[in-house]
């Protein structure tokens, strides 16, 4: 018999539930064991990630970006650990984030033994690692970002690279915005006769492209990342391609079209990946967008925190609009107790908490150990509040809330629940 949950157990509850609860996470940049290259693993590539390359270029300034570049990977790795950890205390997020992660492989943090840490990943296959990782991190499918502009990642596609089940596709097209005359010469390559003009025929040519693509990744949803100035609609080329190609594909494939919004492309190009910056986006771009396109699903993460409380505003008028994750600079714990509050606050259930954003298989561990907590803590707040008036609740009930917040939504958003086992 499920009895309700008293009052002082609701936090011990919540917390255990959503530890429990497998997530599905919908935003990631790793890759399955097959595409080689790409599947980035390990702690040298944890101490490389490009959040924690923008830290250590100011940390020690004697050693400027195009030096720190310059280094192969153990170099690098090498420089980030006696920077960053050695010569001062570990006190960012993203610092923090390596110490959980390995923590969690059940090495010894106190010991500081950078080559113990490297044997240990050395000595486990790919496949081991995926499967240790998505073990311990508690989470059962993970989205990709999957670029068919991207030489080498295409190449493993047009290869038929083995898939791994976990691993669903995302076709991702920023190219097409971002750079629209080098997309049409990559699609020409490909033997899609798109011209920069985009004269009827090519509209219809730039959708074979889409179709095509999502077709062999089997991808579940389009996306795309955008920057701060972002206009919907435009009378430019660019604004073309939204209007007469991706939003009629997105429309006619059923095809959730997911925008992440606000990026500052290159503010420091030296630090190359890590030289975006952050801007706040016009969010009539996106009212304008639900509005027209009300068969359209829109997944929307915008970059500033000054767009948040809005975002959640918006989502309130338009039920095609499903905001996500607390994206790259937001996700941090002070700025996802704010963030995961606002939402619940103003849209209840109804929103997708986090995605990792992980560029390392290991980073799964700690994205999702670090926002579990958070989550958990801000439900446990609403929860006791609504307990507070008399309201009850079984663990049930909890766990059907939090099944919802950690894979439900976008199941039920994207409509994939019939290639899930639940
Ligand atoms: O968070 C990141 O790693 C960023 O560099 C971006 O990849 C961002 O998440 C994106 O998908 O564009
Ligand atoms: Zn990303």
């Amino acid at each position: 018999m499920d009895q309700p949950v008293r009052r002082d157990q609701l936090a011990e509850t919540v917390e255990r539930v959503v530890n429990e609860t497998p997530v599905f996470d919908i935003h990631t940049h790793i890759y399955p064991a097959s595409f080689a290259d790409l599947c980035l693993r390990g702690v040298d590539e944890l101490l490389t990630y490009h959040y924690l390359i923008a830290e250590v270029c100011r940390a020690d300034r004697s050693v400027p970006p195009e030096a720190f570049y310059a280094m192969s990977l153990t170099q690098r790795a090498d420089h980030i650990w006696k920077t960053l950890f050695l010569n001062g205390s570990p006190v960012s997020e993203a610092l923090r984030g390596v110490l959980t992660t390995l923590k969690r492989f059940g090495l010894d943090v106190a010991s500081r033994d950078l080559a113990a840490y490297r044997a240990f990943f050395a000595g486990m296959s790919a496949q081991e690692h995926i499967d240790r990782v998505f073990e311990i991190a508690n989470v059962s499918h993970v989205v990709m970002t999957n670029s068919p502009f991207d030489d080498v990642e295409r190449a493993y596609w047009k290869a038929g690279a083995e898939q791994d089940p976990r691993f669903l596709a995302a076709l991702r097209v920023d190219a097409l915005l971002d750079n629209w005359p080098k997309a049409c010469a990559t699609m020409g390559d490909q033997g899609y006769d798109v011209h920069a003009h985009l004269p009827r025929e090519s509209v219809i040519e730039l959708r074979r492209f889409l179709a095509d693509w999502a077709k062999r990744m089997d991808a579940i949803y389009l996306a795309m990342s955008l920057t701060d100035a972002y206009q919907y609609p435009t009378h430019t080329v660019e604004g073309r391609v939204m209007q007469e190609a991706i939003l009629p594909f997105c429309r006619e494939a059923g095809m959730p079209l997911a925008l992440m919004i606000g990026v500052a492309r290159q503010v420091n190009p030296a630090l190359k990946l890590a030289g975006d910056s952050v801007g706040k986006c016009d969010i009539k771009a996106i009212e304008r967008l639900c509005a027209g396109y009300p068969d359209v699903r829109f997944l929307v993460t915008l970059l500033s925190r000054e767009n948040q409380h809005e975002l959640c505003v918006t989502a309130r008028k338009f039920p095609n609009l499903m905001p996500f994750g607390c994206w790259w600079f937001l996700n941090n714990p002070s700025i996802i107790e704010e963030m995961t509050r606002m939402r619940l606050e103003l849209l209840g259930l109804s929103v997708i908490p986090q995605h990792s954003d992980a560029r390392v298989l290991d980073h799964l561990i700690y994205k999702w150990a670090h926002s579990r907590a958070i989550i958990a803590r801000a439900l446990t707040e609403k929860l006791a509040a609504a307990m507070d008036t008399g309201w009850t609740l079984t663990e049930s009930d909890i766990r059907r809330d939090v099944r919802r917040l950690l894979r439900g939504n976008f199941i039920g958003f994207t409509g994939i629940g019939h290639r899930m086992s639940e």
